[in-house]
């Protein structure tokens, strides 16, 4: 087995998701390549020191250029706030490490292109962690709509709804709380949630061609916990938009972060001329399934429990009828990126397909801006 020796950017809640799946990864799927935890990077040296102890980080580093400049290093994971993907993405590529970025690629389209232009000049493997194309059950949406049984697409629906930032006391910016904050973020639920329904809708429905969009920010005001300030609200708490599928569909896409009752409800639903299939990120282990071809007697909908061995991912799991969880889709991430560095592939998505996400999200936010339509330049 070759080692793969990773320096982790960052150590926030994406940063223990990712460091379980190196962990794990091996133990499960039978690859040529073992993950090793290197080196984890963080600016508070106390706080990553206990990290890197509690995952098993063989060092630390405080300054993120030391790291990806480090020799004993193959591939730089970044789990920072999103302001910071560019810079760290541009110096790994320059040093010729692999890169595996957390979602969103970018802030926006403009530094998604130089990501994108970096990366492939540099001719590294990359790969951006939209991690819930990896739940079984919308892999097997995947091969269930490829496989042509569905028959032509005509309605691609999806939600992503929470309700953690209600309370207006809730200050913006700093460690945990830099998803309310546009100059850490970018923007707000458009890339921090829609981005996951985006990416899987591209994966399973194809290209968006066009989005009309709109958007609101409730609380318009929250302290900043590093000035101490009361200061405008630039993110978007709320986005609902209408897009075209190049196939011929018809989108409607929601997200809020105010939706009181909800933690994290991601769900999808395709419609098609011949079935229809339904997921819910909450019962993440079903994929609900009709087919109009099935005996009329019988006909309705179907609760699959994809946990069969035939079923995509699960032969490296526990034997049929036992299933996984959220922590699982980061792992398969981690296997797919080691599958395809075996075999020389990309491992999708890959920064270019990334940045696919990222021109909608972008044209999601300036649509609703402008109150009109705005088409996507592919
Ligand atoms: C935000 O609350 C968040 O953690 C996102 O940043 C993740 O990408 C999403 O998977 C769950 O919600």
């Amino acid at each position: 087995m070759k080692n793969l020796n990773i320096g982790m950017i960052g150590y926030g809640f994406m940063g223990r998701t990712h460091s379980n799946a190196y962990s794990q990864v091996n133990h499960f799927f039978p690859l040529k390549y073992k993950p090793v935890l290197k080196a984890v990077c963080a600016r508070d040296a106390e706080k990553v020191r206990s990290f890197a102890d509690q995952w098993g980080y063989e060092s630390v580093e405080t300054d993120w250029r030391k790291v990806v400049e480090r020799k004993d290093i193959d591939a730089i994971d970044i789990c920072t706030p999103n302001n910071l993907h560019k810079d760290i993405a541009l110096a790994a590529a320059a040093n010729g490490k692999m890169v595996l970025c957390e979602k969103p690629l970018s802030m926006n389209t403009a530094e998604g292109e130089e990501m994108v232009a970096a990366i492939e000049r540099a001719g590294v493997p990359n790969t951006v962690w939209y991690n819930y194309r990896r739940a079984p059950a919308v892999t097997l949406a995947k091969q269930l709509i490829d496989s042509g049984k569905l028959g032509r697409i005509f309605h691609y629906r999806a939600n992503f709804l929470q309700d953690w930032t209600i309370s207006a006391d809730l200050p913006q910016g700093g460690a945990a709380l830099w998803r309310l904050d546009a100059a850490a973020a970018g923007s707000g639920v458009t890339g921090d949630l829609l981005a996951h329904c985006i990416d899987t809708a591209l994966w399973l429905n194809g290209s968006i061609t066009d989005v009309s969009a709109m958007t609101e920010t409730f609380i318009k005001e929250r302290k900043h916990t590093l000035t101490g300030q009361i200061e405008k609200v630039s993110i978007d708490d709320a986005c609902t938009f209408f897009c075209h599928f190049k196939n011929g569909s018809l989108g409607l896409f929601e997200s809020t972060r105010y939706a009181r009752g909800h933690k994290a409800l991601y769900t999808l639903e395709v419609n098609g001329e011949h079935a229809s299939l339904k997921w819910d990120l909450h019962d993440l282990h079903r994929l609900q399934w009709f087919d109009h071809g099935d005996e009329g007697i019988v006909r309705g909908w179907r609760s699959v429990h994809v946990s069969d061995g035939d079923q995509p991912y699960m032969k490296n799991w526990w034997v049929p009828g036992l299933q996984i969880g959220y922590e699982h889709t980061f792992i398969h991430q981690v296997a797919d990126f080691l599958k395809a560095l075996e075999e020389g592939k990309p491992c999708s998505p890959t920064f270019r397909e990334a940045l696919e996400t990222q021109k909608v999200c972008d044209a999601v936010i300036s649509s609703a801006k402008e109150r009109t339509w705005k088409t996507i330049e592919s």
